[in-house]
């Protein structure tokens, strides 16, 4: 049985080695990254099984995406590989040592070619939860087309979505986002927001008020990420606030999914509310403890190391 089943695109990741502009950079790595992907590899590392269903091209990088995931237990066993377009990249530099850039070569990837008959309708009955971003409908009509098709074949099977808002300003405008995200979010039982997000969509003063606002508009779990202030929950009318785990930044993105891996792992566990959140707060803070979206996502073994107090794990 899966655990998660979830659908997006997972591009090419280039990431510069040196700091500046990006035509400076001689050395690159090269790796993976797709918030989708970064979810379902976080559960997976947590202990749970995973399911990814996109698009990759037939190409090298195709390879790379489908062998990266594999190679960290997700099932990658309805991936299609589009001869007719390529891998998407995605290339992140650093413009000064403490701010991150990124940058797409996505239009008409394999990736943005996603539609409904990508589905395995049966896969997404059978999962525990269906997680979705608000990144894919962004991408073009079929790949929202395929969104809409899993979150409707999850709720007719009563299986709960989880949504992560994931609002990327290179890809739509607010005022085209904010309809279309509206509507997953009021199909969602879990919604992941950022306090940015959550303005486009609705108004509150502080996070517990924008908690409630997007709570009213259906989601039976809201949580706001608040970044190095925290996180606060709002659950059946119950709000948590969480404290972030102290630790040195060197690469900010993919927090957010670590977050959700994070809380949704708990959640599937049964664990207490505060455990949940303690545990969603600890695999951001090894999210960004490391370069790269997701190698530094934690086992559950390593969810203690962070509270250890003289610093060495021996
Ligand atoms: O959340 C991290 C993602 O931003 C990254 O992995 C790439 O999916 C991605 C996107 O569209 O930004």
């Amino acid at each position: 049985m899966t655990d998660l089943v979830t659908l997006g695109e997972t591009m090419a990741l280039f990431t510069a080695r040196r700091v500046g502009l990006l035509r400076h950079a001689r050395e690159f790595d090269l790796g993976v990254g797709g918030a989708e992907s970064n979810v379902a590899i976080g559960v997976t590392r947590l202990g749970l099984r995973a399911a990814w269903i996109g698009r990759v091209g037939a190409d090298e990088l195709g390879e790379l995406v489908r062998s990266t995931l594999t190679g960290e237990h997700v099932d990658t066993s309805r991936a299609v590989v589009d001869p007719g377009a390529p891998t998407g990249l995605m290339i992140k530099g650093r413009r000064t040592a403490d701010l991150v850039d990124v940058g797409y070569y996505r239009a008409a990837s394999a990736g943005s070619r996603l539609c409904p008959d990508d589905l395995d309708p049966e896969l997404v009955r059978s999962a525990r939860v269906l997680h979705v971003t608000g990144i894919t409908p962004a991408l073009s009509v079929s790949a929202h087309e395929a969104v809409r098709a899993a979150v409707a074949e999850a709720r007719a099977a009563g299986v709960p979505v989880s949504m992560d808002v994931n609002y990327r300003r290179g890809l739509w405008t607010p005022a085209e986002a904010a309809s279309v995200l509206r509507g997953l979010v009021a199909a969602a039982d879990v919604l992941f927001v950022t306090e940015a997000e959550a303005r486009l969509l609705v108004e509150g003063d502080d996070p517990e008020g924008l908690a409630s606002a997007l709570a009213a508009l259906g989601p039976r779990h809201v949580l706001v990420k608040l970044g190095a202030r925290g996180a606060v929950e709002l659950s059946d009318g119950e709000v948590r606030r969480a404290a972030p785990y102290p630790v040195t930044e060197l690469d900010p993105v993919g927090a957010g999914d670590a977050f959700a891996a994070g809380w949704l792992t708990g959640w599937l566990d049964e664990a207490a509310p505060e455990r949940r959140l303690s545990t969603a707060c600890a695999a951001g803070a090894f999210a960004v403890t490391a370069s790269g979206d997701w190698e530094s996502l934690p086992r559950r073994a390593d969810l203690a190391l962070l509270t250890r107090s003289d610093g060495v794990n021996r």
